[in-house]
């Protein structure tokens, strides 16, 4: 009896084990009320007897339950203990992705060379992103551009620009020479996507106005930059192209980060990687804003800053850059 009560195993079968012991209809219960039977004599022992047995019962019960509590009670305590020594690592925080990071060193790295900073709308009127820049209306230089066009005015009046070149007309309507500025920004083309591609990107500009620039000024900029930007054994060189808005114009190639320079699958096998555009401000631009040609001479450039930045890094695939996969955003 008494090793039925020792191993019950929660107080629910501790209760039940005791009403079945101590309740109505117990062997206890069912004795007690045959006492009044029994001869006096008999009745005494008897009842002396059912007395004993059920203190036996209730001290077992008792000591059981005390038993079953401390337990109850310790797990509970184990359950909501509060670890006070336990250290919560802070909230992690994010980082600006790598083309912001590529605009503000790119930024850094020309305001360390003296330039100021300038910014222009992206939606922009045909005026500024051609007509300014010396592309008079059906000149076939406006098909190297993929233009989108905004719905609003005359057709093809507004669009979103397709290159920061525009922020130069915007600069020097609103400055008077010496002007060295850069201007980065968004630009959007209707290019397809590929590896090298994107319809929404960024660019850089770079102006220079002032007394005597020459070419020489523009190669020596580019270079000072490239060191500066890309590491001490990334060279720069300039090849002949065409702009409207520059004369003469040049394609700005940088050694090819892979390789370093020797020739490989990414370059073309030709040791060099292009950046993009530059050359001398056309005289007729320096017109249109009202400064005298005569007196004053400048340079342009304009790269693509994903380029940039995958150059930088040595990664060969412009989407990385927009599938914003976090395992790849995290290691820059
Ligand atoms: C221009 O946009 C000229 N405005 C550059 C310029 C400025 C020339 C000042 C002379 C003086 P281009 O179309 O080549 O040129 O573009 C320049 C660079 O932008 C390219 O070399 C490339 O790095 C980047 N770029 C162009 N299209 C894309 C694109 N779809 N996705 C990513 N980058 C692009």
């Amino acid at each position: 009896m008494t090793d039925r009560i020792a191993t019950a195993p929660s107080l629910t079968a501790l209760a039940e084990l005791s009403t079945e012991l101590l309740g109505k209809r117990s062997d206890l219960a069912q004795r007690k009320a045959r006492l009044g039977q029994l001869a006096p004599d008999e009745r005494r022992a008897e009842g002396q007897k059912l007395n004993e047995e059920r203190d036996a019962i209730e001290a077992a019960l008792a000591a059981r339950r005390a038993e079953l509590e401390a337990a109850e009670r310790g797990a509970r305590y184990e359950a909501e203990r509060l670890d006070l020594t336990e250290v919560i690592p802070s909230m992690r925080r994010g980082h600006l992705h790598l083309v912001t990071q590529a605009i503000e060193e790119l930024e850094d790295t020309f305001v360390g060379m003296g330039f100021t900073v300038a910014e222009g709308p992206v939606v922009e009127t045909d005026w500024y992103n051609f007509e300014a820049l010396n592309f008079p209306a059906g000149h076939p230089a406006r098909n190297m551009y993929d233009t989108l066009y905004v719905d609003l005015g005359d057709a093809e009046s507004t669009l979103l620009r397709t290159h920061t070149s525009p922020v130069q007309i915007r600069v020097m309507e609103n400055q008077k020479p010496p002007i060295y500025s850069i201007m980065p920004g968004l630009t959007h083309r209707r290019d397809t996507t590929d590896a090298s591609h994107l319809p929404n990107f960024h660019q850089i500009e770079g102006l220079v106005v002032d007394e005597g620039i020459t070419f020489g000024d523009l190669a020596g900029t580019l270079e000072s930059f490239t060191r500066a930007y890309f590491g001490g054994d990334i060279t720069s060189r300039l090849r002949p192209s065409y702009f409207p808005f520059t004369e003469p114009s040049a394609e700005y190639d940088i050694t090819c980060v892979f390789c370093k320079g020797a020739g490989c699958k990414t370059c073309g096998r030709t040791g060099w990687l292009e950046l993009g555009g530059c050359g001398m401000v056309h005289p007729n631009v320096l017109t249109n804003v009202g400064i005298d040609p005569e007196a004053w001479s400048g340079f342009a450039f304009g790269f693509g800053i994903e380029r940039m930045a995958l150059m930088r890094h040595g990664i060969d695939d412009i989407r990385e850059l927009v599938t914003n996969d976090i395992r790849f955003l995290e290691q820059f």
